[in-house]
């Protein structure tokens, strides 16, 4: 219930109320929710309210009034979509500006991260683009561009918006920055540089100390990082944590829950890596300082096609680096108490739990406990207070891969699979199933909850579901 109340208490500045969602995963990415009498099963004709074709997307659908927004892409264009609450019916889109193409990992597109809304307008991000503004009624209020991005899977990073700010994190392999733009003009209020980071896809959490200046929690490849919400000004950092971070942090009271999986750092002893100066002497044979192909030979060749940051076709120290801290990279989800200075992974890092880690889905941290879904289903609960596992099992029937992140209202918790399987739990430590039901369809998207219905975006529509009467 504690969550619960911290959600109230955080809207109360806002012009949003509890029936709204305003962002990726709702109020500060908990993926909580205070509705009650929702429905456990979902099929075409079960609880459902409306479905709406859309042109695909995977962003987020968020609730503000009546009110839906998300975004898609459609023909090679980019739009930002509205839709009535209550019927479904699109009220308007708007396309945005597409200088460009990124690249993209098949597993998402050009409309990956959600928008978000103070309840005055609504901000969108394409990494194609930059951000923009719209009024409610679908009114541009300002745009500004960003990039182009050194982010070889496709921006995946939502904004938020806080304070009168659009927060937003653009982690790439070569000059990652983290952004705050003023709400109502899209002036920058400031703009900080991450030379500690490579590519991202995390979306930021906000921690508002009981005494204190509000806090910025910034997830990024192998750490985690607190700015100052007003300035920028770094505060404090945690290491050892996983390469191309993605979720949302997780935060209740001084705690925070960050999850970090990536190909590779499951191992308890990371391999030995060369430092650059080791390999200078092995490889460098024109003395020049840098190493290429040539030198290199062809056991290296397939280095160059992830690890070479900024595309040169050659090793500089920055590279090897990078490499160095990618072989190290440890998958772990960390609990950090909050409210340390400087670097505090000796002094802060509560626990860390190293088995069974999801890849995208973010913690939900619900009834004093930490759910998380890997792919192939594995639940798993952790005790948030050390990080002890008390029960993992597969999720029946919902054996498939996992981009959604689970959500916890009305004592359940909702579990959604790519194969758009949804897996409700009972929210409690011992976890039990209590429904299992499925759409024909494929889901990325995180569903919202709003209202006494889940709006669930699957890669070709948009649905509302509510327990029949
Ligand atoms: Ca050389
Ligand atoms: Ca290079």
């Amino acid at each position: 219930m504690k969550g619960i109340v911290r959600i109230a208490l955080l809207l109360m500045t806002t012009l949003l109320s509890a029936a709204d969602w305003p962002q990726f995963r709702g109020v500060n990415g908990s993926g909580l929710s205070a509705e009650k009498n929702l429905p456990i099963e979902i099929g075409p004709g079960k609880n459902q309210i409306w479905r709406t074709s859309l042109p695909p997307g995977d962003s987020s659908p968020i609730l503000v009034g009546n009110h839906i927004f998300l975004t898609a892409a459609e023909d090679g264009k980019l739009f930002t979509i509205a839709l009535d609450r209550a019927s479904g019916k699109i009220l308007w889109r708007r396309e945005a500006p597409r200088p460009r193409k990124e690249n993209f990992q098949k597993t998402h597109g050009p409309a990956s991260p959600s928008p978000a809304s103070d309840g005055r307008q609504v901000y969108v991000f394409f990494g194609d683009y930059g951000l923009l503004a719209y009024g409610l009624d679908g009114e541009e209020r300002w745009r500004v561009p960003l990039g182009p991005f050194n982010n070889v899977n496709g921006h995946g990073s939502s904004p938020v918006v806080v304070d009168g700010m659009v927060i937003l994190i653009c982690d790439q392999d070569t000059d990652s920055y983290l952004l705050a733009l003023d709400a109502a003009t899209g002036k920058e209020r400031w703009k900080v540089m991450r030379p500690e980071v490579t590519r991202g896809y995390a979306t930021p959490g906000i921690y508002r100390p009981r005494n204190g200046p509000a806090e910025l929690i910034i997830p990024g490849a192998y750490q985690t990082i607190g700015y100052a919400l007003a300035t920028g000004e770094k505060l404090w950092w945690t290491r050892g944590m996983a390469w191309q971070l993605k979720g949302v942090p997780v935060i209740d009271g001084n705690v925070v829950y960050i999850n970090s999986w990536e190909i590779g750092g499951d191992t308890a002893t990371p391999p030995e890596t060369p430092t650059f100066e080791g390999m200078l002497k092995e490889h460098d044979a024109n003395k020049d300082g840098v190493l290429t192909p040539e030198e290199t030979g062809p056991k290296m060749k397939s280095w160059y096609v992830n690890n070479d940051l900024n595309f040169n076709n050659t090793i500089e120290e920055r590279d090897w680096y990078f490499w160095r801290l990618h072989r190290s990279a440890q998958n772990s989800v960390l609990a950090i108490r909050l409210g340390g200075r400087g670097d505090v992974t000796d002094t802060h890092v509560l626990w860390r739990y190293r088995k069974a880690q999801p890849n995208v889905p973010s913690p939900l941290y619900y009834n004093n406990t930490l759910f998380l879904v890997k792919d192939g289903g594995i639940a798993t609960t952790l005790d948030p207070k050390t990080g002890e596992m008390i029960k993992q099992e597969r999720l029946p029937n919902a054996l498939e891969r996992y981009w959604s992140s689970p959500l916890g209202a009305d004592g359940k918790v909702y579990m959604l699979s790519e194969a758009c399987k949804l897996t409700v739990l009972k929210a409690q430590a011992n976890w039990e199933v209590l429904a299992s039901s499925s759409l024909e369809e494929e889901c990325y998207a995180t569903p919202a909850i709003a209202g006494g219905r889940i709006y669930l975006r699957t890669r070709s529509a948009l649905y509302a579901f509510a327990k029949s009467k």
